[in-house]
């Protein structure tokens, strides 16, 4: 996501940027000599950020098995590379390597309430929920709207799992996916502008489809904090904002929630935001994007790539947001 800069004596215009920037360095440093030897210390480094390490109570239950149905036409993205360019505005207002920041993240204990329009109101312990969920590996398409995209193998269970355990009642038309709120877990949320929680939604009809995931892991191992940990949304064919991040609440409610990027640029960011490459961001093109691997471009495609899935849920829908 670019900054938009609230207040304009928060942050230079230069800031607006950081991908550029960072790219920038990388071209100065190699026009000095110094990005191979700067390569190669990188690739003799241990590796950086693997599992979130033995501490996790979760790592047990993995590797789990892939499900062979959703495949991919490209490659799975070096692990190092999707773990260090991460948006999560809790830690850093863009994408960046937020490693160290989002080490802050506190995954344990970690509750996960199910409220709102259902027979009975529930509260899980993250350990106590992925022991009754079906677990699996799925790997998917991420697409940034910012337009960087990545494939990596996520674990987890689809969210319809759980909508069947909560048993909403009919008068529950969307779901509400709620973000943490602790500011000295997460010291972004000291920034009062932004409209904390981060919360994102989707309809019933979303939400129960087959591909629509909660992950809980990455590469075959809890996911690492910088990711979303313990807890994250995945909808492959939707803009990655969609994917809300470390979920504390889940809840059922009958009318279209107020997303965080649609309360606070409602002319740039809506609830639907399903990839079109034919429909630009006001401010960008969305026909191509960069993989996390390269720094060349490739077309981006129709539902980022899952139209024969999604394409029927939208059947009729003629709302001009479709795809923002
Ligand atoms: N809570 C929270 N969830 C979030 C975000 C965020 O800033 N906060 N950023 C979103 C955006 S813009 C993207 S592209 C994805 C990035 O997921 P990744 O860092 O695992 O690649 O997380 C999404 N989920
Ligand atoms: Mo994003």
């Amino acid at each position: 996501m670019l900054i938009k800069n609230p207040r304009g004596w928060e942050l230079p215009e230069s800031a607006a940027t950081p991908e550029a920037l960072f790219r920038d360095r990388r071209s100065v440093l190699a026009g000095l000599g110094l990005g191979a030897i700067g390569a190669a210390a990188a690739a003799f480094a241990p590796p950086a950020h693997a599992a979130t390490g033995p501490a996790d109570p979760s790592a047990k239950l993995y590797p789990v098995k892939r499900n062979a149905k959703y495949v991919t036409d490209r490659p799975l993205t070096a692990e190092k590379n999707a773990a260090s360019w991460n948006n999560f505005y809790e830690y850093q207002q863009a994408a960046t390597d937020i490693t160290d920041d989002a080490a802050k993240l506190k995954i344990r204990p970690w509750e996960v309430k199910i409220t709102g329009l259902v027979d009975k109101p529930l509260t899980f312990a993250i350990d106590d929920l992925l022991a009754k969920m079906p677990l699996e590996e799925r790997v998917y398409r991420h697409r940034c709207v910012e337009t960087w995209s990545m494939i990596v193998p996520w674990t987890g269970f689809p969210l319809k799992a759980l909508v069947d355990l909560a048993k909403p009642t009919s008068a529950a038309k969307y779901v509400k996916l709620v973000t943490f709120l602790n500011k000295d877990m997460a010291p972004g949320q000291r920034q009062f502008w932004w409209p904390w929680p981060y919360t994102e939604g989707l309809t019933i009809e979303e939400a129960t489809h087959e591909l629509t995931f909660l992950a809980t892991g990455v590469y075959g191992h809890p996911a690492p904090p910088q990711h979303g940990a313990p807890l994250r949304l995945a909808v492959p064919w939707k803009y990655g904002f969609k994917a809300v991040k470390s979920i504390v609440e889940i809840s059922f409610v009958a009318e279209r929630p107020r997303t965080f990027w649609e309360t606070y640029q409602p002319k740039e960011y809506g609830f639907w935001a399903n990839v079109n490459p034919g429909v630009a961001h006001p401010r960008w093109s969305q026909a191509t994007e960069r993989p996390l691997d390269t720094s060349g471009r490739v077309p981006t495609l129709m539902y980022n790539g899952y139209g024969e899935f999604v394409a029927s849920l939208y059947t009729g829908n003629t709302d001009p947001r479709l795809f923002m």
